[in-house]
């Protein structure tokens, strides 16, 4: 299927899902919206990949909501902004939560409102060192949307969440690296070969056992330590039955590297 706002690829077990409107900072339209659920439908219905990759065209990697797109933002005096959250942003927040495998979003430039949270939602996050995230939604009369309010003060604390989403300050890669907000940030010349490193090596990996690594560490997130600890017993009874188990264990005893299929 050809796209208009994104591109979107599956090669060799790796889905690279591009944001491409360079031209308005790959911010979220209606159609681009409807685009990603597409991309989506798709990733779910093939269990060949076994990694995502989220990343922008251009200069930025996405300004939030395109504010010119009458559709969702509407000046009408009684738009309802929790719809089109309902609608758009809060179905796709789940959906990559959902998804068994590491989605690994790459910064290349500016993550503004919704577009700081989308790329804060991705499993992994690597930034180019001239990239920057900002909660602005604030500078025009509004709240942390797209999961900000959850997953800013799990990743940095209240004293940073309330701050960067009140005073609206650009958050450096560096300074987001510095404060565990993203996984790392990287010269912006080595961004591309960094990003196709770690894809491969997450493509490589025991694929169910990433995707129940994810589950658990999220959950982990809402449960006291008693329920957690029967979760991982639970999870890692299904990871035991795994083949890339069986494979794990017999590579380490046969003194060779491991072949993970996935399952
Ligand atoms: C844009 C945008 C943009 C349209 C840059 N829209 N054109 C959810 C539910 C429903 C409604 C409301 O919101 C939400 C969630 C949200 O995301 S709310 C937050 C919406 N986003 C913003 O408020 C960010 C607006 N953008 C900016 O503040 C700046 O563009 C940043 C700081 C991101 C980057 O600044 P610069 O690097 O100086 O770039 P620029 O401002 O010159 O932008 C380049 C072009 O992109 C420019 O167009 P032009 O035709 O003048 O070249 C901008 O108008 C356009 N653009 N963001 N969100």
């Amino acid at each position: 299927m050809s796209y208009e706002t994104i591109l979107f690829e599956i090669n060799d077990g790796m889905a690279r899902l591009t944001l491409n409107r360079p031209e308005k900072l790959n911010s979220f339209t209606v159609k681009m919206h409807e685009e990603i659920r597409s991309a989506f439908t798709t990733l779910e219905a093939d269990h060949s990949v076994r990694v995502l990759l989220i990343t922008g065209a251009g200069r930025g990697f996405c300004a939030g909501q395109d504010l010119s797109d009458v559709s969702m933002t509407s000046g009408a005096q009684h738009f309802d902004l929790a719809q089109t959250l309902e609608q758009n942003y809060n179905p796709l927040l789940k959906r990559m939560r959902a998804l068994p495998y590491p989605i690994v979003c790459a910064v290349n430039g500016v993550a503004a409102g919704a577009g700081c949270n989308f790329a804060l939602a991705a499993d992994i996050v690597i930034a180019a060192k001239s990239a920057s995230f900002i909660e602005v939604f604030s500078r025009i009369g509004l709240i942390p949307d797209a999961g900000g309010t959850y997953v800013l003060p799990r990743l940095v604390g209240t004293a940073r969440a309330m701050a960067l989403s009140m005073l609206t300050d650009p958050v450096s890669a560096q300074q987001a690296q510095d404060w565990g907000m993203i996984w790392k940030c990287v010269p912006d010349e080595h961004l591309q070969e960094e990003v196709t490193a770690l894809l491969r090596k997450l493509r490589d990996a025991p694929t169910k056992a990433l995707g129940l690594i994810k589950r658990a560490i999220y959950a982990s997130l809402g449960n006291n330590f008693e329920t957690q600890l029967s979760l991982e017993a639970n999870l890692q009874r299904e990871a035991g039955t795994s083949a890339d188990y069986k494979e794990g264990v017999a590579a380490f005893l046969e003194k060779r590297p491991a072949k993970f299929s996935g399952h």
